[in-house]
This record gives structure tokens, C-alpha cells and sequence, in this order.
């Protein structure tokens, strides 16, 4: 049995594959290189992987993604449908993701920009205090990411919504669900916080007809994927003051292009795809699980549905 651990990040090839190997003893695990022959693997374990990977290596059953998104191994050629797609649950990020949307939620609520900008000045100039009940939050996609940020800003006290396919009952918060609920959710939604995963369906949803809905003096923080947001959209909404700011975690071409004209937009802020770091030691023990289970037969949990592409 061969496995390919197949990147095309600049992680530090032994930090990763001698433990996998060690955690994996019945299967040989090889590195990936760009210009090797097929090393005949049998399951890959990727992240940001070559564009050839399934083109050198036409007898992959199974994929173990070392992330939580598997958007980027849908765009690559030759991946067979019976090909299985496995993902990463958890493993740390979705802690991770919470912190995230927290800091960029509270920024905005208790008006933190304003204070550094006061501070500035010298100014000691205390602000109206937070209306708490006017910053209602909406999280798109309530999965293991979607979940643990909407039960984290609940505990805080916002008012908190989230949408999903099927609908999510969760306590403190409430469920939208499906194409149906979108405007509604939308319509009582002062701060949108994305964790959607990328597929046909998300693809485009921040633009601007979805975001016009939300509440006046809106806030997005987007930590899905780039292209759920037609970026296009965003600064019209920004001048015309229906949005009033933006965090932003993912872009549509990464690393953001210098001339990008958000890079000196201040009312947005730009982060390098770090809302949720694939942690190594957690994510090599459940991939490492994942894999001896699928080589024993057993089931196993993270297993994409093409169908959906999520
Ligand atoms: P999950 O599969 O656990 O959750 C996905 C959620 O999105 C589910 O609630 C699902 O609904 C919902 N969803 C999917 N499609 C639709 C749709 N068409 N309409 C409505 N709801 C939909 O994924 P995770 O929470 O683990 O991860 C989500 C995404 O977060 C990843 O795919 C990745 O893109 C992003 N991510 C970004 C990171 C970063 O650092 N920026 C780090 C980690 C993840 P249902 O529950 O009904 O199935
Ligand atoms: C992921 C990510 O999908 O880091 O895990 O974006």
C-alpha cells in the first residue's frame, strides 16, 4: 500500500510524513516531487496539491485532505467520482474560527477602531455603550466550523442566527435553512460571518443582491472561501454606507494581488487565509485514524459527498 503525501505548501516534509509514517505502519509514504515518476500510490494525503497530482497518479482510491475545505482538490484534473474525498473535522481550527469571528465582531460592536483612532488624537472620548441588541449576528454554514462560532457568540449575548442546508438546532440560536429562509436570515443580519464551504451553490452568495438585504451599517466577516464573495460588489456597498466595514480572510486569487484595491481600503481588513490553522500534531493523529480505518474497512466520518461537493 502506498500513500503520496502530496503538497504543493512549503511545509516541512519530515515534521509531517515521519510521523504519518510512524502512525501508519502498514502503508509506505512517499513525498511528493515535481518531476518524479508515479509512485503508484493507492491514497494521497493532500493539501494545496500539484495540479498533476491525479494525472501522475492514476491508482488513488482515497484522499485524506489535511483541511477542512476540499474545494481545491474538486478543481483538479483526473479525479475519478469513485474516488473517495475524506476531510479534516476540527482538528483545532474550529476554536480557532470562533476567536476569529469574535475579534473582528467585537472590534466592530465596541468600537475599538474608533478608540485607536482617538488614541491617536489623545482624545478621552467615551463612546455610546454597545447596544447589544442591535448587533445581530448571522453565520453562514453551521457545520463544525459554523457551529462552534455561532455557540461562542451566543455566549456572549448577541442575538445570533444561523442558515444552513438543512437547519441547525442549536440552543441561542436561530435556525434558518435552505434557499427559502436566505432573505429572512439576511433581513435580521447586522454582522455576517461566512464559514461556508465552496461548491456550485455558495459560489457568488456575498454579492450584491445577498448583501443589500442585511441591516443598514451591515458588517461581513468572510473566513469560508474568496470566491463566495463577488469582490466587485464590495466597495460600492462600502461607499453607498449599507455596508460599514469588512474582515476578510480569503480572497479570490491568494496571496491578494499588490494591486488588489483592497489593500488600502481602511474599512477593510485583510488577514492571509489564517482564521484557522491546520494544527500538525492534532491533524497527523486524525488523519493518521482516518487512514488506518479506512485500510481495516472500517467506516469513517469526513467522507465528502460528491454529490453535494462538501
Ligand atoms: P462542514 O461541512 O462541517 O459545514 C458546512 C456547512 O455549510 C453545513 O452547515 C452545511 O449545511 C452548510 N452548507 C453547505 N452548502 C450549503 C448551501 N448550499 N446552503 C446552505 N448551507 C450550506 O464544513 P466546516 O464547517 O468544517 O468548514 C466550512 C468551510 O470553512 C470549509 O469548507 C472551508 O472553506 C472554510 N475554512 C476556512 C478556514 C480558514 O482558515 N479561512 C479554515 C477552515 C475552514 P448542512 O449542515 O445542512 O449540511
Ligand atoms: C481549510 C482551510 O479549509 O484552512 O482547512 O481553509
Amino acid at each position: 500500500m502506498n500513500i503520496i503525501f502530496a503538497s504543493t505548501m512549503d511545509l516541512d516534509g519530515d515534521a509531517w510524513i515521519k510521523p504519518l509514517q510512524a502512525a501508519i505502519p502498514s502503508a509506505r509514504i512517499h513525498g511528493w516531487s515535481a518531476n518524479s515518476a508515479s509512485v503508484g500510490a493507492d491514497i494521497a494525503i493532500a493539501w494545496n496539491p500539484p495540479k498533476d497530482l491525479f494525472q501522475r497518479e492514476t491508482g488513488i482510491r482515497a484522499v485524506f485532505n489535511l483541511g477542512a475545505g476540499v474545494d481545491a482538490l474538486f478543481r483538479l484534473p483526473g479525479l475519478g467520482d469513485d474516488v473517495s474525498v475524506v476531510r479534516i473535522e476540527d482538528a483545532g481550527m474550529a476554536v480557532q474560527m470562533a476567536e476569529y469571528a469574535v475579534y473582528a465582531l467585537v472590534r466592530a460592536s465596541r468600537q475599538f477602531d474608533e478608540y485607536e483612532r482617538l488614541q491617536k488624537l489623545k482624545r478621552w472620548d467615551p463612546q455610546p455603550d454597545i447596544q447589544r441588541a442591535t448587533w445581530s449576528v448571522g453565520v453562514l454554514g453551521m457545520g463544525v466550523m459554523g457551529t462552534r462560532v455561532a455557540q461562542t457568540i451566543a455566549s456572549l449575548d448577541y442575538p445570533v442566527a444561523g442558515w444552513s442546508r438543512s437547519g441547525k438546532e442549536l440552543p441561542g440560536v436561530q435556525k434558518f435553512a435552505g434557499p427559502d429562509e436566505l432573505p429572512a436570515f439576511l433581513a435580521r443580519t447586522r454582522v455576517l460571518i461566512n464559514t461556508l464551504p465552496l461548491t456550485d451553490e455558495t459560489r457568488g452568495i456575498l454579492r450584491r443582491e445577498t448583501l443589500q438585504q442585511l441591516l443598514p451599517g451591515a458588517y461581513l466577516i468572510s473566513m469560508g472561501r474568496g470566491a463566495h464573495l463577488v469582490e466587485e460588489d464590495l466597495q460600492p456597498l462600502l461607499d453607498s454606507g449599507h455596508l460599514s466595514g469588512a474582515t476578510l480572510d480569503v480572497f479570490g486569487e491568494e496571496p491578494l494581488p499588490q494591486q488588489h484595491p483592497f489593500w488600502s481600503d481602511p474599512r477593510i481588513t485583510i488577514t492571509p487565509h489564517v482564521a484557522a490553522a491546520s494544527l500538525r500534531e492534532e491533524t497527523i493523529e486524525q488523519v493518521s485514524d482516518k487512514i488506518n480505518r479506512y485500510l481495516r474497512g472500517e467506516p469513517l466520518t469526513g467522507v465528502v459527498e460528491r454529490d453535494r461537493g462538501y
